[in-house]
């Protein structure tokens, strides 16, 4: 558990919808530290971690890792790190990781970023980012799509209850999009 608890704010959407791009923008804008969930699933399986072969395999089929796994290297990189303010991306994907991750932490987010994105328009993003993904082919692609509306989707309904979810228009060009990130955030802070 942490000393103290860091302002986080978690930045969810569908695969594809720009998270990483526009947390990217963040980091130099706002001062906040980006932990993307998938990167640090993906240094773990490199790392050759006991745990890499089945993160690897859940990865390679678009299911969700154990929360237990994902919640420890978050908590790792949090702790690790000197800053009090992260944007959490990619995480949580369905309930039991935004429960757990409470539990675990005692952390709730500020709000929840929301990058709304229609399915065409992320299917192009992915089957044209070639950076070597294994989870970039049609087959898991179509596979992450379903676990965002089956399983990722109600968590995001589940803080829109609560009021705390910012809702962009994703898809737009990213610099317009980080117009509307940017007035979510606060030209003060900038
Ligand atoms: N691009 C970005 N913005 C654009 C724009 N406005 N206009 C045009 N192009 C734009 O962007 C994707 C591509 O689109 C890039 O080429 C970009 O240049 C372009 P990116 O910013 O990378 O989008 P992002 O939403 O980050 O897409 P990503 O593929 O990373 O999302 P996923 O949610 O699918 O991937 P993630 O890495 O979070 O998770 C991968 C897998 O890890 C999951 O499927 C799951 O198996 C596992 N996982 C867990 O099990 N648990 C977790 O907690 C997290 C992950
Ligand atoms: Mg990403």
């Amino acid at each position: 558990i942490l000393t103290k608890n860091p302002t986080v704010v978690f930045v969810l959407g569908g695969p594809g919808s720009g998270k990483g791009t526009q947390c990217a923008n963040l980091v130099e804008h706002f001062g906040f530290t980006h932990l993307s969930a998938g990167d640090l699933l993906r240094a773990e399986i490199k790392s050759g971690s006991e745990n890499g072969t089945m993160i690897q395999n859940m990865i390679k089929e678009g299911k969700i890792v154990p929360s237990e796994v994902t919640i420890k290297l978050l908590q790792r990189a949090m702790q690790e790190n000197g800053n009090d303010k992260f944007l959490i991306d990619g995480f949580p994907r369905n309930e039991e990781n935004r429960a757990a991750f409470e539990e675990v932490t005692g952390i709730e987010p500020t709000f929840v970023l929301y990058f709304d994105c229609p399915e065409e328009e992320m299917e192009r993003r992915l089957l044209s980012r070639n950076q070597g993904r294994e989870d970039d082919n049609i087959e898991t692609i179509r596979k992450r799509f379903k676990v965002f509306l089956d399983s990722s989707l109600p968590v995001i309904n589940y803080y829109d209850a609560k009021g705390k979810v910012r809702k962009i228009d994703a898809a737009r060009p990213v610099e317009e999009v980080f117009d509307s990130v940017k007035a979510i955030f606060g030209p003060k802070n900038e």
